[in-house]
């Protein structure tokens, strides 16, 4: 009989056992952002969206090739939800002061902000930018630690933030 339950899956034995297996799977299948070297958000419901600060100074092709080759990609901001969560990152883990490349570019329509995936960019403009003097050289954008943002030239370097799934490993 003892068999029987076990095999047949009656028993309290075999039920537990499925139920242990099964929570395994699961806690075995949520990587956190800490176990990819990165931080997790505090505003996202998604816990597995994950971001890191560089502070090696790059520009912003740079910035994304170095992203890339930890599976990741440099920050976009899509929505204010989005945006919110970056500014917390950046007060909360980020070295004080400093300002973040962050992707979005005009310069295939100015004035005409897109992220690299052709979604518009969510910004929040620093008072006075885009600087009417400087838009017609400054197609990429900072961010800055007060959540603001300011475009400026490509070719400049500056530290920049990754963000990547945590299911994707270094
Ligand atoms: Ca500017």
């Amino acid at each position: 009989m003892i068999l029987k339950n076990l095999v047949f899956g009656k028993g309290t034995w075999r039920k537990d056992w499925i139920k242990a297996k099964a929570m395994r799977i699961v806690l075995h299948a949520s990587p956190k952002c800490s176990d990819v070297g990165y931080h997790e958000s505090n505003v996202l419901s998604d816990r597995c969206i994950c971001f890191r600060a560089n502070y090696d100074k790059k520009t912003k092709l740079e910035a994304e090739v170095e992203c890339s080759k930890e599976k990741g990609s440099i920050v976009q901001i899509e929505s204010g939800l989005k945006h919110d969560a970056i500014l917390q990152f950046i007060q909360d883990e980020t070295q004080p002061g400093s300002a973040f490349l962050v992707d979005g570019s005009d310069e295939a329509v100015e004035d005409n902000w897109r992220l690299s995936d052709g979604r518009p960019l969510y910004v929040v403009w620093r008072a006075g930018e885009p600087a009417q003097c400087c838009k017609r050289y400054e197609h990429c954008v900072e961010i800055y630690n007060d959540g603001t943002t300011n475009d400026i030239q490509c070719s400049l370097k500056l530290p920049f933030l990754c963000e990547k799934h945590c299911y994707d490993a270094i």
